[in-house]
């Protein structure tokens, strides 16, 4: 047996669907279907053990070479939260009074998005969620972006299927973040992610129940 066969291991035995497709799928799709974008948090809590569950499923995310190119900080620290709201205000003021386009702009519209951001002082969780330019050896990292992007997807899929609402906020420009938050040159900030439990009386824009036709998005060749 050469070396690199000697690296594999079985496989059979850790893969073993018990549960239908169909039926499997159809649990994910009512749970994930029903995922918004929620923009009133309420202050309830929600336990330590709980974040690190839907890092543990983030984790799991396949990433170029298996080089593990995240960071997932997880801020509860009121006096950090609100270094974050205002520096990330100061941001969204400048986009939604000079820096969007009219096309932005109109864009946006449907969502009542404006630059005061509340929930980042009082969703219980700020998730910020970013991007490293240096694998779990310290080498180089592949296809980092589509790694991350892949490990957020399955954060936000994990904190649905908790019963947790997430935002997938991306104040621009986000270095600030990597600023308040003291990482190293070598990450960069990908994307940040209240979690919480949303507010009794919370909203979420009409336009964001719309989902395209299946047609629209899928082809089969
Ligand atoms: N970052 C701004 C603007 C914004 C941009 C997009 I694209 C959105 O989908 C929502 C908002 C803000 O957070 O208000």
């Amino acid at each position: 047996m050469s070396v690199t066969e000697a690296e594999f291991v079985p496989f059979a035995d850790r893969y073993d669907p018990s549960v239908p497709a169909d039926q499997a799928l159809a649990t994910l799709y009512e749970a994930l279907r029903r995922r918004r974008s929620v923009r009133d948090f309420s202050d309830r809590p929600v336990a330590r053990e709980t974040i690190e569950g839907l890092v543990r499923c983030a984790h799991t995310a396949p990433s170029g070479a298996n080089k593990q190119p995240w960071r997932f900080v997880c801020v509860q620290d009121p006096a950090v939260k609100q270094r974050i709201r205002a520096a990330a205000e100061k941001e969204e003021h400048a986009f939604y009074q000079h820096r969007a386009s009219a096309e932005w702009l109109a864009d946006l519209e449907p969502l009542g998005t404006d630059a005061t951001k509340e929930f980042l002082t009082v969703a219980p969780w700020l998730v910020v969620v970013f991007q490293s330019n240096k694998g779990d050896d310290g080498g180089r990292a592949y296809y980092i972006k589509e790694s991350v992007g892949i490990a957020a997807g399955m954060f936000l899929a994990a904190a649905q299927l908790a019963g947790l609402a997430t935002l997938t906020h991306t104040p621009s420009p986000m270095k600030f973040l990597g600023e308040v938050l003291e990482r190293p040159p070598t990450e960069r900030p990908f994307l940040l992610i209240p979690v919480g439990y949303p507010t009794d009386d919370c909203v979420v824009p009409r336009k964001a129940l719309y989902r395209r036709p299946l047609d629209d998005v899928m082809t089969v060749v």
